[in-house]
């Protein structure tokens, strides 16, 4: 397996890709490259795909695996903005910004209330080795807490509270406890592996490495 070069400037994305393809025998070294322009798309892998072309000439062996990863989270009640935005948004609104903006979304029953509160966090995984460019996306429902909880994580962890997950590792229904739950606490308030279990980078990341298996 090669060593994939991950280029992403957010040191909570980095941390989380180790802990995650580390144990499966990956190594991840951190590529960092001045004046990546993001491009204005509409869909997290056009974004990927322009992040990847741009820095294929910066890495330091033309044979070795490029990875970038792009996430946005998605918030029903508000037509799925941020979105591809949720950089900026995070940068400039931040998370109080942001449950200000949804403050009106309150209902004396909770499980009314998270459903109208729902969210999903979508990631793609881009890797680029000689044999071509391998895409993987993930997906993790759930709702925008009513107030920030949590110091851990990084970015939207301290307001996102994920679905709880049947057996099969699917999201429950809303109001069913499931046999995986962050028990109404929020990715900031849960460790990395609780985490892992349900983040849309896991299932990005994993869905790239089956893309990889199937293509060798
Ligand atoms: P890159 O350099 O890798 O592009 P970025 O911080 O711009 O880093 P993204 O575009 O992928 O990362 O993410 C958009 C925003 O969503 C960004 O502010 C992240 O902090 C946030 N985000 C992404 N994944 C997250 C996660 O698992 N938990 C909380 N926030 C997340």
């Amino acid at each position: 397996m090669a060593r994939i070069h991950f280029l992403t400037g957010n040191e909570g994305k980095l941390v989380e890709a180790v802990h995650h393809l580390g144990p499966l025998g990956h190594e991840v070294v951190h590529l960092s490259v001045d004046g990546i322009i993001e491009p204005q798309a509409d869909d997290l892998e056009t974004i990927a795909r322009s992040k990847l072309e741009q820095a294929r000439a910066h890495l330091p062996n033309p044979d070795d695996w490029l990875m970038v990863e792009d996430a946005g989270l998605f918030v029903e009640a508000l037509d799925g903005f941020p979105g591809v935005y949720s950089s900026y948004a995070l940068s400039t609104l931040g998370n109080h910004g942001l449950l200000r903006l949804l403050e009106h979304l309150q209902s004396e029953d909770l499980h009314v209330e998270a459903g109208l509160r729902r969210a999903e966090f979508k990631a793609v995984a881009a890797l680029m080795t000689p044999e071509g460019v391998f895409i993987g996306e993930g997906s993790c429902l759930g709702r925008i807490a009513p107030a920030v909880d949590g110091e851990g994580g990084f970015g939207f962890d301290p307001v996102f509270i994920p679905r709880d997950l049947d057996l099969a590792g699917e999201p429950a229904d809303i109001g069913v406890q499931g046999e995986v739950s962050t028990h109404g606490r929020t990715f900031a308030a849960v460790d990395m592996d609780l985490k892992g279990k349900f983040s849309h980078r896991t299932r990005a990341l994993a869905d790239l490495l089956t893309q990889l298996g199937t293509a060798e």
